[in-house]
């Protein structure tokens, strides 16, 4: 036996983010490895992956490509400026995911999160306007329930209350769509839902109250997940498009955890056949194993920046970590291991077994609605009176004991496994989460 300590012995110095902290420091949940759609805890038990991850793992963890690439490149070249200097990874990587973009989606700023993605996406956009002479295009419209993130841009275009109130006055300028969630209509429905396509026409009215000539962009997500996976009505995109379009309007898609194969195309935009004008990523650009994010932009706006004198730096936005090589050298591992297997587009073969199994939940106690779309599930479960939040809690304490990773957010239980899943660990992934749901949570 190795010395190796797996138990960290002192766990107050870490502020961990998003996390119940002093629930978690009585009771530590630590993984020590991973390989596949497995992680390893520190008390040597083995963890069904059902969320990815952070719905980052898209193709499973540990893969010998992404690691083999890592290890190289760190031993190759560390680090290279990202201003006024480059290395040839970062380049060949923007000419990689341009290729499997949508159509015209030619140019790509890099950054190292999805929070980063999304200010840069919006500071795009405001400065894209700009660049043109229309600079009276100063506002942000987001929706409710959005979640772009936790930097200010982010969550001044959100919608999760949590995450605005306790930061004084955002950003200003900004107002919101509102959400597409329709229970009462649509309570379990198996993909797209029917009713709920004409919310896209508020945008028309929030259009007419601050008038085309101030609105710079519109961002969604394209399916909202940290809200607890709203999936969108049909036709709903496509009304947004055509209203941004209509008004000159920027429509950003938040692709930060539908990229990458999530619903069994590249990218949400193919899916829907809805063209965004920019698309935000991060996640499964590198498989979660280093952070890294990309915006997507079309020629027209790329092209509006290259004027004046050439020597100028066309746009004042970066960071010391853009396109770093390391990062780089493991997104290029990831696109190939995703080209390899199949896996952009493996989740749509899939997608009608993981419906039929996460919709035979349906007669599970507490549970009030289902959703689903590519591999994407939710189910949400009726809160305990005066106690929201504890059942789904509970759900995923009890789900961890049992050797299953699930994601909560409100009492909705979030589904989005790597893409490599089997139909084998479907059925496990569904039958361990019933006797879950069955044991008086
Ligand atoms: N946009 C979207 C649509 C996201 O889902 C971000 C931006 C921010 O990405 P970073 O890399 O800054 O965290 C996200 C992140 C969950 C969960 O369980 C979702 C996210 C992050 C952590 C947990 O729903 N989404």
């Amino acid at each position: 036996m190795s010395n190796r300590l797996n138990t960290p012995n002192d766990l107050r110095a870490f502020w961990m983010p998003f996390t119940a902290n002093r629930q978690f420091k009585k009771e530590p949940r630590l993984f020590v490895g991973a390989k596949d759609m497995h992680y390893t805890t520190h008390d040597g038990r083995t963890v069904l992956d059902g969320t990815a991850g952070l719905w980052c793992v898209n193709a499973g963890h540990c893969r010998p490509k992404i690691t083999e690439a890592i290890r190289e490149q760190a031993g190759e070249l560390d680090y290279a400026p990202a201003f006024q200097l480059g290395h040839p990874k970062a380049f060949e990587l923007a000419n990689r995911l341009v290729d499997i973009a949508p159509e015209g989606m030619n140019h790509v700023l890099y950054t190292n999160s999805g929070s980063e993605s999304v200010d840069t996406a919006l500071k795009v956009a405001l400065a894209y306007h700009r660049a043109k002479g229309d600079g009276s295009r100063f506002r942000l419209i987001g929706r409710e329930r959005g979640y772009h993130g936790v930097n200010f841009g982010g969550i001044s275009v959100g919608g999760i209350v949590s995450n605005r109130k306790m930061f004084g006055t955002l950003l200003t300028g900004v107002d919101h769509m509102p959400h597409t969630h329709l229970p009462a209509q649509n309570g379990f429905t198996r993909g797209e839902p029917e009713h709920g396509g004409d919310i896209a026409t508020e945008l028309e009215r929030i259009v007419t109250l601050h008038d085309a000539s101030t609105i710079a962009a519109v961002i969604v997500e394209p399916v909202a997940g940290s809200t607890g996976v709203l999936i969108p009505p049909k036709g709903y995109l496509k009304k947004l498009r055509d209203i941004c379009t209509k008004h000159g309007i920027l429509l950003i898609f938040d692709e930060v955890i539908t990229g990458f194969g999530r619903l069994g195309t590249p990218f949400a935009a193919q899916y829907f056949d809805v063209k965004p004008d920019i698309i935000t990523t991060a996640k499964g650009l590198t498989n979660g194993v280093i952070p890294m994010g990309a915006v997507f932009v079309t020629s027209e706006i790329h092209d509006a920046f290259m004027n004046g004198p050439e020597h100028m730096i066309e746009f004042f936005h970066g960071y010391t970590y853009s396109g770093n090589p390391i990062a780089s050298a493991a997104a290029l591992g990831t696109l190939d291991t995703y080209k390899e297997e199949g896996l952009l587009t493996r989740a749509a073969e899939l997608a009608p077994y993981w419906e039929e199994g996460l919709h035979s939940l349906r007669d599970c106690p507490h549970v009030i609605d289902i959703r689903n779309l590519g591999l994407i599930g939710a189910i949400e479960l009726q809160p305990i009176a005066g106690d929201p939040t504890k059942r789904a809690f509970s759900a995923f304490l009890k789900a961890y004991e049992s050797g299953l990773l699930i994601r909560t957010t409100g009492d909705i239980i979030a589904l989005s496994p790597p893409l490599i899943i089997t139909k084998a660990q479907i059925d496990e992934l569904f039958g361990k989460l019933r006797a879950v749901l069955n044991n008086n949570i």
